[in-house]
């Protein structure tokens, strides 16, 4: 008698992420009509597929604003006023830009001119610092 297999196949797992930027174009296709559909932020961002997102305090001299921070391809790394529903301003960008975690809540963002305080109240600081290195490696590559 023939050998009948009765064991169910394997389902073909998808590929690992290794980063939260690791997507292909179709992908992204995808992510982006959903966010288009299901994201008040989506034009916030200016239409950037956001990669992560946060609340985070901001501090600037003495005081500290809430901000929704958006990490975007582009990459973009947005902060939105969430009250009054409106884009404040973008941390720039560059080869440079460096992250630096100083406890669970606070992380300093570093760029060329102007370093951002930033504090995740919730505790996710080093998770943020994870998500802009992966995105800073992918798009500038690694530091020499
Ligand atoms: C503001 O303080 C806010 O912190 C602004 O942040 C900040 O702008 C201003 O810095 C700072 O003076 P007050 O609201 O207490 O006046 P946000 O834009 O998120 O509201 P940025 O965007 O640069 O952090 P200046 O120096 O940029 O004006």
């Amino acid at each position: 008698a023939e050998a009948i297999e009765t064991r169910p196949r394997e389902p073909v797992r998808p590929r690992k992420k290794s980063s939260i930027i690791d997507l292909s174009p179709g992908e992204v296709n995808e992510r982006l009509a959903i966010q288009a559909r299901e994201s008040k932020w989506h034009n916030l961002v200016q239409k950037n597929l956001i990669l992560k997102s946060g609340l985070v305090d901001k501090r600037k001299g003495l005081f500290a604003r809430r901000r929704m921070l958006f990490l975007t391809l582009g990459p973009h790394l947005y902060y939105v006023d969430p009250v009054d529903m409106v884009l404040k301003g973008e941390i720039p960008w560059s080869p440079e830009l460096r992250v630096e975690p100083k406890n669970f809540k606070i992380f300093f963002v570093h760029t060329p001119n102007r370093t951002y305080y930033l504090e995740d109240p919730e505790g996710y600081a080093l998770e943020w610092c994870k998500a802009i290195e992966e995105v800073r490696i992918h798009t500038y590559g690694l530091r020499p």
